[in-house]
């Protein structure tokens, strides 16, 4: 079987692309990535060592391009984690989101159709259900509640699904989609909140908390999601959304404490900064339905994660530290200079 994983270079792809290699090694698996500024080949170092592992660098985007990868694989699977995922970029530029994220997921369904493959699945997010209230934790995301973005990335995954479930009710193409929590775990990129806090409070930096760090996230360690899309993509009902997430809701302020507790690092590094426009409350995710139907559970809590996470950051230090030497500094200051 050959599966292509499109942005298969970036934090969740890559970690995918391992899992894939380990659990199915008699599988082919196809990278299919662009290298934006959050791709790094360093990710896949150990991949490229497998024989049934090839990586072609390209953008979902570009027809032609995704046209001649097919033609030249025919593959049996498509899992698209290539997008734009950055909520704050969206704000400051949200154009590129819009052609990578809903064009390019177009141009994936075209090529899906013509050349009959098997199964698409698309990797969404639950911030396409905008956000809960602070002081309602009895509400949760399901499958059926309604679509109601807040940002420019979050609209933008919205209408990837949407055009995803359009391609399957009108031409019949088996799709499956999945929305997934916040993730974190492994060579995930610095920019996000909980590497942001990780690389800088190791180099004792001040520590940007937006607003009063009251904002709820649901964690899920990235290993969790890869045998969720896994599961889904390959069992999955056609046509179906299937919601991923654990139940390990934490207020950002609470995240920032844990990665410092485990760092041993004072909490005076915490510094509090303007908040995000639009800013999402809390996302909290009711995912029955996967857990009913396939039988899914996170194997990794909140508490087990966040250490594995730290440690993988202090013993892969190159891997990041190269990242934050680059066009990374520019970001940093343009984002938070005068925050
Ligand atoms: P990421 O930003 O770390 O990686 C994205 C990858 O896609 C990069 O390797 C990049 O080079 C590639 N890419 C971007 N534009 C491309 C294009 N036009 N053509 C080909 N490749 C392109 O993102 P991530 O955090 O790994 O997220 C992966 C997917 O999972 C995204 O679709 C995101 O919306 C979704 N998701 C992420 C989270 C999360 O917590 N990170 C949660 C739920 C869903
Ligand atoms: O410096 C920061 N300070 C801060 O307080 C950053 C980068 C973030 N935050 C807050 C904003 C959010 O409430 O932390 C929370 C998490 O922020 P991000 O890491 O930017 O993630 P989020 O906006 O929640 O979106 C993530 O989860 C859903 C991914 O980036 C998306 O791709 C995914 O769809």
């Amino acid at each position: 079987m050959t599966m292509i994983v499109t942005g298969g270079a970036g934090f969740i792809g890559g970690n995918f692309v391992y899992y894939q290699l380990q659990n199915f090694p008699q599988d082919r698996v196809v990278c299919f990535d662009n290298l934006t500024y959050a791709g790094n080949l360093k990710t896949l170092d150990e991949a490229m060592k497998n024989d049934n592992f090839r990586f072609v660098k390209g953008n979902i985007a570009d027809r032609e391009a995704v046209f001649q990868l097919f033609e030249e694989e025919k593959p049996d699977i498509v899992v698209n984690f290539a997008a734009e995922s950055h909520v704050d970029r969206s704000i400051e530029d949200p154009g590129i989101f819009l052609t990578t994220n809903i064009m390019g997921t177009q141009v994936l369904m075209d090529v899906c159709r013509k050349y009959g493959v098997g199964r698409f699945h698309q990797v969404g997010t639950d911030e396409v259900y905008g956000d809960l209230p602070l002081d309602r934790p009895d509400l949760f995301f399901t499958e059926n509640t309604p679509i109601h973005t807040s940002s420019p990335y979050s609209a933008s995954k919205a209408a990837a699904d949407l055009l995803v479930l359009a391609y399957h009710r009108t031409f019949g193409m088996p799709v499956t989609i999945t929305r997934c929590s916040n993730n974190y775990g492994p060579f995930h990129f610095p920019e996000k909140l909980i590497p942001l806090m990780i690389t800088r409070a190791m180099g004792d930096e001040s520590l940007p908390v937006y607003g009063a760090g009251e904002n709820v996230r649901d964690w899920l360690y990235v290993e969790d999601h890869c045998s969720a899309i896994d599961l889904v993509a390959r069992k999955g009902r056609v046509g179906e959304v299937y919601n991923i997430g654990s139940h390990n809701e934490r207020t950002n302020l609470q995240v920032v404490k844990a990665i410092l507790a485990e760092l041993k690092k004072p909490e005076s590094l915490i510094c509090f900064v303007k908040d995000r426009p639009g800013h999402d409350r809390r996302y909290a995710i009711d995912s029955s339905k996967l857990q009913n139907e396939l039988g899914w559970q996170a194997k990794t809590d909140f508490d087990e994660g966040i250490r594995k996470t730290v440690r993988w950051y202090q013993d892969n230090q190159s891997w990041w530290r190269e990242i934050l030497q680059g066009s990374y500094r520019d970001y940093y200051t343009n984002m938070y200079g005068n925050r």
